[in-house]
């Protein structure tokens, strides 16, 4: 097809039928499911048995061709049939994979005057995507509870007490979280040379791991259902208990073994712990009906598994110097979050703010100390950079320096200066921020400690109102975005480049004076402002890092949803062949209350720059005839 160009009126002619290519692909995916299972039932005076025993296999496959041919007769006949050329086709497709799973399972229920019950179950499984002698999984489970409000000691107290019952459970699932293949190596095409000549050869690309067996999550659980006045109110109450055992992962490996991907390996366990509870009240008032509920919990999870244990800390080498050694490396994965034994899953991991003392130097007047600096971490005033500067300049008996701050050396715009931050030397080498060394355990996660809700619903005489709220606490989201500026231009001067408001929140002083005249303080310039929460606004220097007081609180409470309905009298619709004739209003993302900085609180990423959840207005009318 040709194409203009509308601005310079130019015609391209477009691909000529002889060169237009026309294709057929297909992909056939297949699955077979065959399932069993009998059921048996009895009861025998006060004992109650049931047993079930099943089986299931279930096989899927994916296979796909597709084939490319040139040379149309015309633009009308794309039929791949219908091409001319008789240059061989390009073929292609979707490799061919499958996987199958067995498994056999039975359960075993036994209840005893409808008081004690008890639940055995029991699973095999076997998959093709584990080594060929680790394919079978055994996953028990059993389960009991104890109905005390059916008690003849309880008798007494049923016109409070209906409900009353303790549950106790344990047991293990098996997860199949492995890719189809993933116990076997991978191999791949290499060049070699052999006389002088290049040859086709094959090289392992993941080394094999026929030991790769099933993932398992192995639960405890234990709670207490009550429930009192007629089930009008109702408490549930669990604490449970839940290891994820041999969770698929690579380990780190030597550079000894050459140039390939670690094996898969089931080498870690994640600990997740926590309370439930949720409380509901509910009653009728003549013709007002309403019902209360309410639902928190608590959880923690840790790594408890992982590469090893995490040892970092000062020793004395052969030499007799001070080192700093940690194993970091091999036993965590890390960036600005890490995973690692004893910790929670991606913990933050950041950088923290220097708290000096504002010296310059210690009590000899000539050497700095380690420890003086801007209270807060931020270059303010002259004293704050003229620590820096005594920092950089001094050096030790043998001549050399003591102290680095990320390897940033004083300059304005590119290096330490009015409005950068210096970082914390966390572990005591000297080194401000400069290296990993210095990242801190925060303790905090973007996954939440606490979840609560809140619905409430009411009705009277054909209106009807509900509300849910909803809401996180206990996550942390890390987002620099809002306090340290990656502008291009270098420089910032008021009013030109920035809006005069953002003066209030960063950090300025005079540009000009500050970079030519030595006796220059920002602390007696009333135009500067030194009291900034922010860093300087200009242009990313290298000497920013992920630090702590860029982590912010994405607690928050909202108001999910919020309906209100009206529906007619059925003594008015019935005359028009309707049953049921509802009006409603319907409000989702009301609300919401938070002290996040950013967009929304809930959405995945930083909260900062992507797409927040839609707050939605709607409403309706429903008609049943
Ligand atoms: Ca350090």
């Amino acid at each position: 097809m040709d194409k203009i160009n509308f601005r310079t009126n130019e015609l391209y002619p477009g691909t000529a039928s002889s060169q237009a290519t026309t294709s057929r692909a297909t992909t056939r995916y297949q699955n077979h499911t065959t399932a069993l299972t009998v059921n048996y039932n009895k009861t025998f005076g006060d004992h109650d048995f049931g047993l079930l025993l099943g089986t299931e296999q279930y096989y899927w496959q994916v296979k796909g061709f597709s084939a490319t041919r040139t040379g149309l007769l015309d633009m009308s006949l794309p039929d791949f049939t219908a091409a001319t050329d008789q240059q061989i086709p390009t073929v292609g497709g979707t490799a061919k994979q499958e996987y199958g799973v067995i498994s056999y399972f039975g359960r075993l229920n036994y209840a005893y005057k409808n008081r004690y019950l008890f639940e055995a179950n029991f699973r095999r499984d076997g998959s093709s995507r584990f080594g060929p002698d680790h394919r079978w999984g055994t996953f028990p489970s059993f389960s009991a509870a104890w109905r005390i409000n059916e008690e003849a000691f309880m008798e007494n107290t049923r016109d409070i007490i209906s409900n009353l019952k303790l549950r106790a459970s344990w047991g293990q699932l098996g997860n199949t979280t492995s890719g189809y293949y993933e116990w076997q190596a991978t191999y791949g095409g290499v060049n070699y040379s052999f006389g002088g000549d290049v040859y086709d050869g094959l090289r392992i690309g993941k080394i094999a791991n026929p030991y790769l067996h099933w993932e398992a999550s192995e639960s405890t659980n234990i709670g207490l259902d009550l429930g009192l006045l007629n089930n009008r109110f109702t408490i549930e109450a669990d604490w449970y208990q839940r290891t994820t055992k041999g969770i698929l992962a690579s380990p780190s490996i030597y550079l000894t073994i050459g140039n390939v991907s670690a094996p898969t390996t089931n080498t870690s366990n994640m600990r997740n712990r926590g309370i439930e509870l949720s409380l509901r009240w509910t009653d009728k008032i003549k013709d007002f009906e309403y019902s209360i509920s309410a639902n928190f919990a608590y959880n923690h999870n840790e790594v408890v598994k992982y590469k090893g244990k995490l040892e970092q800390g000062w020793t004395t080498d052969e030499n007799g110097n001070r080192v700093y050694v940690t194993n970091r490396g091999d036993v965590a994965d890390y960036g600005n979050t890490i995973v690692v034994e004893d910790h929670i899953y991606n913990e933050h991991y950041l950088f923290e703010r220097h708290k000096g003392n504002g010296n310059i130097y210690l009590a000899d007047g000539v050497t700095p100390d380690p420890n003086g600096g801007p209270r807060d971490g931020m270059i303010r005033t002259k004293q704050d950079l003229d620590w820096v500067r005594a920092m950089l300049n001094y050096r030790d008996a043998s001549g050399n320096r003591v102290y680095d701050f990320n390897n940033q050396s004083i300059g304005q715009g590119n290096g330490l200066w009015y409005g950068e931050m210096i970082y914390a030397d966390v572990n005591g080498d000297g080194m401000y921020g400069t290296n990993d060394d210095d990242r801190v355990f925060t303790g905090k996660s973007t996954t939440p400690k606490y979840t609560y809700g809140l619905s409430i619903s009411a009705a009277w005489k054909g209106i009807d109102f509900s509300m849910t709220w909803a809401g996180n606490a206990g996550m942390y989201r890390y987002i620099y975005e809002r306090g340290f500026n990656q502008m291009s231009s270098s420089g910032w001067q008021e009013g030109t480049i920035v809006a005069r408001d953002a003066r209030n929140i960063f950090y300025y002083c005079d540009p000009v004076l500050s970079a030519t005249d030595p006796n220059y303080d920002p602390a007696t310039d009333p135009n500067a402002n030194i009291d900034a929460p922010y860093m300087r606004i200009g242009n990313e220097n290298g000497a920013h890092r992920a630090n702590t007081s860029e982590l912010y609180n994405a607690s928050y409470i909202k108001l999910k949803n919020l309906q209100i309905g009206y529906t007619l009298p059925k003594t008015w619709t019935q005359r028009f062949y309707v049953s049921n004739l509802r009006v409603f209003a319907s409000f989702e993302n009301l609300l919401t209350i938070t002290n996040f900085p950013g967009v929304d609180p809930e959405m995945s990423g930083s909260g900062f720059t992507s797409y927040p959840i839609p707050r939605m207005i709607s409403g309706g009318v429903n008609i049943t005839f």
